[in-house]
């Protein structure tokens, strides 16, 4: 009789045991899969300055190109550019898409030198995701396509030096810095870089070191208290560095 007791005992222990064995595990289970699934969304909050950029593919013979790659503009860029070190040929097409819409204006042109294809994208485009695809022809008639995206995002602005309503700017060159290095300017404003440095430096249009973007914006060196000025006369977004010091001094002119 004793023997069944005790049997009886140890079998509601094991029981109970495996009982909380299995809730135990099917709570693990539970919560692992709320984990993921939190992982898996988005997160709350400053969402919408996150933004997910997928790899870029890049063509036969690309080189860079401008806006970079996941970069996040303040302003609707002045035009898309992509180098290549071959010469491009007539076909070469850039559509700027966004949910599936081509907000790029007029036609992909190839610059004289065959080095580089550019277009214009429209200015009233929404904030948000673009990819930029490519199609990059060759002199045998061959073509290879790529595509990388870059984000509009005006909120941005409001982190610029706002220089609005001048007629001149004066950008200083120091300490390895474009001080101010992000501003915002009137369109028509002449703007004029000093080097205030012990060092040379240079005022280079994106990208590096093809200098493409915008090619009136490109200085010759500038040592201690030499200048270098441009007028702004189209809207857009002017991204910019020296190519000296290329990793960094780097900075923008939004042009309203
Ligand atoms: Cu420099």
């Amino acid at each position: 009789m004793k023997k069944y007791i005790i049997s009886a005992v140890l079998l509601v222990i094991l029981l109970a045991l495996g009982g909380f064995y299995f809730f135990n595990q099917s709570q693990e289970n539970i919560d692992k899969a709320l984990d993921d699934q939190n992982n898996n969304q988005t997160p709350s909050g400053d969402s919408a300055s996150e933004i997910n950029f997928s790899n870029p593919k890049k063509s036969a013979h690309y080189e860079s190109n401008t806006p970079a790659h996941g970069s996040t503009l303040a302003g609707v860029p002045v035009n898309i550019v992509i180098d290549f070190n071959f010469d491009l040929a007539k076909s070469s097409e850039i559509r700027i898409l966004k949910s599936g819409k081509d907000y790029g204006f007029g036609e992909t042109t190839i610059d004289q030198n065959k080095l580089a294809m550019r277009r214009k994208m429209k200015a009233d485009s929404p904030d948000g995701l673009y990819t930029v695809e490519y199609k990059a022809c060759w002199p045998d008639g061959s073509c290879h396509d790529g595509k990388f995206q870059f984000a509009l995002d005006r909120a941005k602005a409001e982190s610029f030096k706002d220089e609005r309503g001048k007629a001149e700017v004066e950008i200083k060159m120091s300490n390895i810095q474009f001080n101010p290095n992000n501003i915002r300017a009137s369109k028509g404003t002449k703007i004029t870089w000093i080097n205030d440095d012990s060092e040379g430096h240079y005022v280079n249009t994106d990208s590096h070191p093809a200098h493409t973007y915008y090619s009136e914006q490109n200085s010759r060196l500038l040592k201690i208290g030499d200048r270098f000025s441009l007028v702004f006369d189209e809207s857009g977004i002017y991204t910019y560095h020296c190519s000296a010091h290329a990793e960094i001094m780097s900075g923008s002119i939004l042009v309203e």
